[in-house]
């Protein structure tokens, strides 16, 4: 083994640790966006208006305070989930183009409206 070996080995190795880590950091930067709190009570969201980042999908945790059940519904979001009263769900939503995405609680639809607002 000559120096200029040894010193191309010396390279590729810190060259695969850089490597290893990127390796590392990359599904942690995918799953980076916690999902956004939310709760249903006495048939209105809080919060009511949530901002995200767009082109990231994300996720909304629903709580549902009230004893009936609602449906999270938005056309414009493309999602419909419903969430039994009591209880709570996952509401999983793609990558957004900026812009203003108005959702509501279907079965109390009254009161029960929000917006994402995708910037
Ligand atoms: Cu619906």
């Amino acid at each position: 083994m000559n120096r200029a070996y040894l010193a191309a080995m010396a390279g590729l190795n810190t060259w695969l640790t850089r490597l290893a880590f990127a390796a590392l950091l990359a599904p942690a930067a995918a799953y980076a966006a916690a999902p956004i709190e939310m709760m249903l009570k006495d048939h209105k969201f809080s919060p009511s208006v949530v901002t995200v980042k767009a082109g990231e999908p994300f996720t909304i945790h629903l709580t549902n305070k009230d004893a009936t059940a609602d449906e999270f519904d938005s056309t414009a979001l493309k999602v419909e989930k419903v969430v039994t009263g009591n209880s709570d769900g996952m509401v999983h939503i793609r990558p957004l183009a900026p812009g203003k995405y108005p959702f509501m609680g279907e079965y109390h639809a009254a009161t029960a409206q929000g917006l994402v607002i995708a910037k």
